[in-house]
């Protein structure tokens, strides 16, 4: 009963399911999958093999194999009910999951190496456009997510309650990207000290790209 997880340190989907797994304290075993443009493994054939969609994560269990990293995560957790990573609450779940699914369906995806590319090399937008497609979704995306977090009667540290759910582990890959960028992420005070309790969980350490077997040494 092996787990063995296709991604990259580099790899935002990727990190949230490395985050649920160290949350479920599940062992597993670590595929890197080299996404750097110089070397884009992830469209190799043999790749293609495993993901058509030819994106990382990719989680292979039992000589099967799961893509999407919310599937993936959905599938651990019915293999693995506890620790869960959903609000036992139904309402909360469903909130929690919209703000999973916000970052997932609404933000990431626009966001992705391959659209940015797209946009680039194909459509031949310059730096400046493509900048603002860039910022244009992420403000709305996280102007959504500030909300969601702060509408409800939730307490605690994290997204949706006093323990990490569904919410955080999407929330925190997301937001380190556009740290990352540098984008100015001072209107979303209450994402940034969900974060900050995130990242000092165990779980969230564990699955941080530095901490990762492929996270270049001189990076
Ligand atoms: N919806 C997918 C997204 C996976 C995804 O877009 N992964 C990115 C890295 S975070 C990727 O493989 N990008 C390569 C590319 O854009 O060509 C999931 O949640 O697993």
């Amino acid at each position: 009963m092996t787990y063995r997880l296709h991604n990259s340190y580099a790899n935002s989907a990727g990190r949230r399911v490395r985050i649920a797994l160290h949350l479920k304290g599940i062992p597993f075993e670590y595929v890197p999958v080299d996404i750097s443009p110089s070397t884009e493994e992830h469209l190799d054939e043999a790749y293609g093999k495993i993901n058509p969609m030819r994106l990382i994560p990719s989680l292979e269990h039992d000589g099967n194999i799961v893509i999407e990293s919310l599937a993936i995560i959905d599938y651990l957790e019915d293999l693995h009910p506890t620790p869960t990573v959903y609000p036992s609450d139904p309402l909360a779940k469903a909130q929690a999951k919209a703000f999973a699914m916000t970052v997932a369906a609404g933000m990431h995806p626009l966001h992705n190496m391959r659209v940015i590319k797209y946009l680039g090399q194909e459509l031949e937008l310059d730096q400046k456009a493509v900048a603002k497609w860039y910022i244009t979704w992420a403000d709305k995306g996280l102007f959504a997510l500030e909300t969601l977090v702060t509408s409800g009667e939730f307490d605690g540290p994290y997204c949706f309650g006093a323990q990490p759910s569904i919410a955080d582990i999407f929330l925190v890959p997301q937001y380190a990207n556009y740290q990352m960028l540098g984008l100015d992420l001072s209107a979303y005070p209450r994402l940034a000290a969900i974060v900050d309790a995130c990242n000092a969980h165990p779980a969230f350490i564990k699955a941080a790209p530095e901490n990762q077997p492929d996270f270049p040494e001189e990076s």
